[in-house]
């Protein structure tokens, strides 16, 4: 079945915590990214542990190879299980981001091609498709699709096989969920759940959709 990864990109600590202990009962992992962590502390980590839910730190890590590393080293100290690096720094900087959470027992997921309208002017003409061998010669654990674009999940899905695809992108920015859940092993729900009147609701029905 497709996971629902539910984007918690709240302010506010304890509206964090309320929002994915609603949620939790329909959802399969965490994403936490700069908005969460800036505002309330990489201690949200801890916060959230309590969930029993894998914990992903969305930090699009993208520096030299020893600056991923001391980076996705702290985010594995802090409690997290996964990481997600952009890929476009070179494979030896993704490499080490995938090592140093693979020395963790965690996971790391490369970024390939974004879900925003400007992701085209840099991504496309044969990047993203680099860039998804990259995450297959890095060994990467999956990669990050755009929802917003189902064709080109399918073009990104012929490169890396059975790796994970994740896929941003589906309500708020406007991807269809009902198309692109069969085309990942899982999409990632912001603004759609957190903002929605009842948090539960919006993630049960966004796990009802998925297969
Ligand atoms: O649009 P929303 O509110 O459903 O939130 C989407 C989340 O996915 C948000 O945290 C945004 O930063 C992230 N995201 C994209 O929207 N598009 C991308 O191309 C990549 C990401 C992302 O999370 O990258 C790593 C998974």
């Amino acid at each position: 079945m497709t996971e629902l990864i539910l984007s918690l990109d709240v302010l506010d600590r304890k509206r964090a915590v309320e929002i994915a202990e609603a949620a939790s009962p329909c959802i399969d992992a965490v994403k936490i990214g700069y908005p969460l962590v800036l505002a309330a502390g990489l201690g949200i980590a801890r916060d959230l542990g309590g969930l029993g839910l894998p914990l992903i730190a969305d930090f699009k890590v993208a520096d030299i190879p020893n600056t991923n590393r001391l980076i996705c080293e702290q985010v594995f100290a802090a409690g997290f299980d996964a990481v997600i690096a952009h890929g476009f720094t070179g494979t030896d900087a993704a490499r080490a981001c995938v090592a140093a959470a693979h020395d963790s027992g965690g996971a790391c997921y490369v970024v390939v091609e974004m879900s925003h309208p400007g992701a085209t002017e840099f991504f496309h003409g044969g990047t993203a498709e680099r860039l998804a061998n990259l995450a297959v010669d890095c060994r990467a654990d999956g990669i990050i699709a755009p929802a917003t674009r189902p064709d080109r999940i399918s073009v990104l899905r012929e490169i890396v096989g059975s790796k994970a695809i994740y896929s941003p992108g589906v309500g708020a920015q406007g991807g269809d969920p009902e198309i692109v859940a069969r085309l990942v092993d899982g999409i990632i729900v912001g603004r759609s759940i957190y903002e929605a009147p009842d948090p539960a609701v919006a993630a049960r029905e966004f796990a009802r959709i998925r297969r």
